[in-house]
């Protein structure tokens, strides 16, 4: 055998390597914060992703210390780091997408807006996440004027829960009918798509609205009684994200992320802990392409 023939092995020689060649992935940059417990966050943004088939890049914004139900500790990420990992990911991949979750505090919003000004071709899903499912806050109360200067007008896509269409607007959102009045003003205000997600307001439809372009689009799954988990917000603006960096348009995108998200419910995983049942999402529910 010659000698450099014999140095080769079928472990480090990429000609062996599975997948090499294969045809690149679309990619999509999340810019959110870490669940440690990984149900929500970053960690369920690049599950979603590697489901869907696209790559995930992730820059980092705060560090969250939790577990499904409690919130322990929160530590940012300073905005100068923020930058650095969003202009690497930006300049050295072929992003076709973006995704904003937790941003954590209003300096951070502000160099997320200041980043993304360079690079505005890009598709922009915001979800505004301001307070976990536990109840408890995620987002220092002065970034969300940041937000509504900064980051809202530049989205292609806002996916507010009630909790937060009611905070945005100053208005009570509890049912369809006030859902569609705050969709309507953010929509206006805002001059982007916003999606309102309802929950399950009606008998047994988990409905979130669309508002924004020429008419109102409704999206439905099943509901699914007593389960809780955290993260389905992450999850769902995730793979809206996913499946526009795939060439989906927005309505398209976001009835596949709803079947997604409904499916990783759907067949969530459980165990008995110390405090209850933890119910935590199942991100790769056989549902590889969201449809
Ligand atoms: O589900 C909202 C959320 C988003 N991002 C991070 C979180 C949570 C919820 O706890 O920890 C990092």
């Amino acid at each position: 055998m010659a000698k450099e023939e014999s140095r080769r092995s079928p472990v480090t020689d990429a000609k062996h390597r599975p997948g090499f060649q294969t045809a690149a992935p679309a990619v999509v940059l999340t810019i959110a914060g870490s669940d440690c417990s990984a149900g929500a966050g970053l960690q369920a943004d690049l599950k979603t992703f590697s489901a869907l088939g696209v790559l995930g890049l992730t820059a980092v914004t705060c560090v969250v210390a939790e577990v499904p139900g409690k919130v322990s500790r929160i530590a940012g990420v300073d905005p100068q780091d923020v930058r650095e990992q969003i202009e690497l990911c930006l300049t050295n991949f072929p992003v076709g997408a973006i995704k904003t979750g937790l941003l954590y505090s209003p300096e951070v919003v502000a160099t997320v807006a200041d980043v993304l000004e360079e690079f505005d071709r890009l598709p922009l899903v915001v979800d505004p996440v301001m307070i976990a499912t536990s109840g408890d806050a995620l987002l220092q109360p002065a970034a969300v004027e940041t937000y509504r200067a900064r980051l809202f007008p530049r989205a292609t896509l806002v996916t507010p829960n009630m909790a937060e269409a009611a905070a945005l607007t100053g208005r009570s959102v509890g049912n369809l009918a006030e859902m569609r009045k705050a969709g309507e003003q953010l929509a206006r205000e805002f001059g982007t798509r916003f999606l309102v997600k309802g929950g399950h307001l009606r008998a047994g439809e988990a409905t979130d609205l669309l508002f924004g372009g020429a008419e109102m689009a409704e999206f439905s799954a099943p509901f699914m009684k007593g389960v809780s988990t955290h993260g389905t917000g992450c999850t769902y603006s995730a793979a809206i994200a996913a499946r526009l960096a795939l060439g989906d348009h927005l309505e398209e995108a976001i009835a596949a992320a709803k079947i997604f998200v409904s499916r990783a419910i759907h067949e969530h995983f459980a165990w008995q802990s110390s405090s209850g049942e933890i119910h935590v999402l199942n991100h790769n529910s056989g549902c590889s392409q969201g449809r």
